[in-house]
């Protein structure tokens, strides 16, 4: 290395996170080089894993996070330095960090470094400069794509689109020492760089379609204001913007569910050195909607899979419906033809159990009848291997009943993809009570592997998911017997953030199964309590949904548009009838309300009967398995954000209206009069 090149590092372990005493070390190592008369140009580079993951979210909110020196401050310092600073990327450069890197003269990276600025999936923009020194390297169009997704991109991407401008191919300190020494101060922000109104037009139409989450419209002004607005008054807009946005309650629910989805893999009794087994092979019972889409996951992520099912012809149309998904995903450029073929070729079918008897892991997923999951059982217990995890995909038996149809019931545990498995991020990872803390852990970990965000849940009717969901039907439903129509509960809901209401959702879903399910408990239902019979009438009509045309909406040969029926609407209006019930109008405040806090209020259930470990847990379960808007932070954080003093009113109002089902729960009565919240 040269000596007149001083290296500076980042080192804040365990992602060079920017905080405040980290930006005033930088500062005063820039300056002390700048006196330095026998350095005469300086790399930046980070300790350990990464260069920097930008702003320490945890500073937000909080005074020493803009403390002197901010980090505009620093960058600026840096880019107005009279010696040349290169930036020596590896691991990743995010948020900030990147921020940083762009206030340098030069940016060279590691092949496999990952750059990008994340910002809005925090609910805030770029603060320091990055929406207008971006644009200055790569210009608008390019500059509205990367930040108002927030994804980060490998280094090479970056260096074709010409914000990296070497790719060091040996050893990076040394390739970025030498670029430092023949550097120019090639100050960023003093590029030129030009309007784009057709590409800001469009990104504002990809934006709209988040609807209600504001920071990619806010980003995209930001980043506009690079090209319209002279250089100060575009870094000052951008800055003005951010700090709107850091203290807004979007930005705050984003951080929350950020933490919850690091937080959901810490198991209080199951330690992060638990003994873990990895999965290297697996194999799926039951070739159907579920069971090939798990089937997907595991060849997505290069792990051989062998799915058994019971007879030839069911196994030829499961593997023929999976084909065609990948052909579709190809078709659509999601994968390359080279994925296709190493997708297909470590998927393969079976009718013989004996295939997966070498497997580190067997997921069940045929029909949901105890007997024919207590068969499949008894069969893997005899034929798999000392070890083996074996896992049900049930999503409403006692695993534990499952489970002792083995004798080896430490090595099950329920797996719960939520549908289309191969789509959804959730897994809810069901511990029964012999399930063993190495099995968990081995879970969790393949959960990773698998892209999944698991949740550990406790055996109950629905686990924490459906539970909940049936809580909010239930309220759907007697909406409907009080005066709204199917589509007008849905908007409401759709408007709220989610990304279907309930009974579109219903409709692709299919309203047989369920109605079996109250079929079978007819005998045994509480007769005490409200029950809407409406789902029951539209079943007994041949109406299934979207499959037979016809549902709680109705559809057009080929569409899956839902078309409001008058049909349903005189069969809504009828049941009120019946029930000598008043219908009357309804805001879409007031749906919002009883649907969301119906889910709360099961919430609170599932959380003080321990079925969910965490608030934040239940947030990620409603977040990744049904699309609650990840920018209210799930119902739990969203019950905090509104007050949990006023969720407990209106639950307590709608308890005296309706019955029964909606007495508030214990803990959010106690939270309520305690001034309480979920999150501690
Ligand atoms: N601040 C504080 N803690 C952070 C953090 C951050 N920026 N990033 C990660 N952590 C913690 C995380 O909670 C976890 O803690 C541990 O570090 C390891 O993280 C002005 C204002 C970099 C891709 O959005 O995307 O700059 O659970 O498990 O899988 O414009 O971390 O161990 O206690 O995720 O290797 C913008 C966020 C900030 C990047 C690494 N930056 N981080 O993934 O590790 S805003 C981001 C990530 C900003 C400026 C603005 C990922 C990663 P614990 P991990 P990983
Ligand atoms: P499905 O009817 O589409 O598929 C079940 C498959 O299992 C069928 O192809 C059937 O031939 C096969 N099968 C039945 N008995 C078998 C046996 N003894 N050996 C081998 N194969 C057998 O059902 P699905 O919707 O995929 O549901 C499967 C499981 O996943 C159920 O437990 C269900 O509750 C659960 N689940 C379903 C969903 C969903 O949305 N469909 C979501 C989460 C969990």
């Amino acid at each position: 290395m040269s000596d007149n090149v001083r290296v500076v590092f980042i080192d804040n372990p365990p992602v060079n996170g920017l905080g405040a005493a980290v930006r005033t070390y930088l500062m005063n190592e820039l300056e002390r080089a700048l006196a330095d008369e026998k350095v005469e140009a300086i790399v930046l580079s980070g300790k350990g894993k990464m260069f920097s993951a930008g702003a320490d979210i945890r500073e937000f909110g909080k005074e020493p996070s803009f403390g002197t020196p901010s980090l505009p401050d620093l960058i600026d310092a840096i880019e107005r330095s009279k010696k040349p600073v290169v930036a020596a990327i590896h691991g990743v450069a995010a948020g900030g960090g990147l921020e940083l890197a762009l206030g340098c003269h030069a940016r060279i990276a590691t092949p496999d470094a990952r750059l990008g600025l994340p910002e809005v999936t925090l609910g805030i923009i770029p603060g320091a400069g990055g929406t207008q020194r971006l644009p200055r390297l790569i210009g608008i169009k390019e500059s509205l794509g990367l930040i108002t997704e927030g994804k980060l991109i490998p280094a090479p991407k970056a260096h074709a689109l010409g914000f990296v401008d070497e790719i060091a191919s040996g050893d990076l300190m040394s390739a970025a020492t030498a670029l430092a020494s023949r550097a120019t101060l090639r100050r960023t922000s003093e590029l030129p760089v030009a309007d784009d109104p057709s590409a800001v037009a469009e990104a504002r139409k990809a934006a709209a379609k988040s609807r209600g989450f504001e920071a990619p419209l806010a980003a995209i002004e930001a980043i506009q204001a690079a090209a319209t607005l002279p250089k100060d008054q575009g870094f000052r807009k951008e800055r003005e913007i951010f700090l709107k946005l850091v203290s807004s309650d979007q930005s705050k629910a984003l951080r929350h569910v950020f933490f919850a989805e690091r937080e959901s893999a810490k198991i209080p009794d199951v330690p992060p050195e638990t003994k873990t087994k990895d999965v290297a092979s697996a194999g799926v019972i039951g070739c159907g909607t579920m069971g090939g889409g798990i089937a997907m996951c595991f060849a997505n992520a290069g792990i051989p899979v062998v799915v058994v099912e019971g007879d030839a012809s069911a196994l030829e149309r499961g593997l023929e419906r999976i084909r065609g998904l990948y052909e579709s995903s190809m078709s659509r450029g999601r994968i390359s033809k080279d994925d296709f073929d190493k997708r297909m070729s470590l998927l393969s079918g079976t009718t013989d159990f004996s295939r997966v008897s070498q497997a580190d892991i067997v997921v069940e997923a045929v029909f949901e009848e105890m007997l024919v999951k207590k068969n499949v059982f008894e069969k893997l217990d005899s034929i798999c291997k000392e070890g083996a995890i074996l896992a049900t995909n049930t999503s409403s038996l006692d695993v534990n009943e499952i489970a002792l149809s083995t004798s080896r019931p430490s090595s099950v545990i329920g797996t719960h993809f939520f549908s289309p498995a191969n789509v959804m991020k959730l897994l809810e990872c069901v511990r029964g009570t012999e399930t063993s803390k190495e099995t968990i852990a081995s879970v969790f970990q393949l959960a990773k592997k698998l892209d999944k965000v698991a949740v550990l849940v406790g055996v109950g009717d629905g686990f924490v998911g459906n539970r909940m969901l049936y809580a909010y039907r239930r309220q759907a439903d007697f909406l409907l017997e009080d005066g709204a129509l199917p589509h007008e509960v849905d908007q409401a809901v759709v408007d709220f953030g989610l990304p279907m209401g309930p009974y579109a959702m219903a409709d692709l879903a299919g309203l047989d199964i369920g109605w079996a399910v109250r079929k079978r408990q007819e005998a045994t239902r509480p007769k005490h309590l409200r029950y809407s019979t409406i789902p029951d009438r539209i079943c007994e009509l041949g109406r299934f949904g979207q499959k037979t045309g016809a549902g709680f909406y109705r559809y057009e040969k080929g569409s899956r548009t839902p078309i409001p029926d008058p049909e349903i609407a005189a069969l809504v209006e009828g049941v009120s009838r019946e029930l000598g019930i008043e219908r009357r109008s309804f805001t879409k405040e007031e749906i919002v309300e009883r649907c969301v806090y119906a889910l709360i209020n099961e919430g609170a259930r599932v959380l003080e009967e321990g079925i969910a470990l965490r608030a934040s847990d239940i947030d990620l379960v409603w977040i990744h398995g049904y699309g609650f808007p990840r920018y209210r932070g799930g119902p739990m954080f969203y019950a905090d954000t509104v007050g949990v003093k006023k969720v407990y009113d209106a639950v307590s109002r709608f308890h005296v209206e309706q019955g029964e089902w909606m007495r508030p729960a214990p803990l959010l009565e106690r939270l309520a009069r305690e001034g309480g919240a979920f999150q501690g």
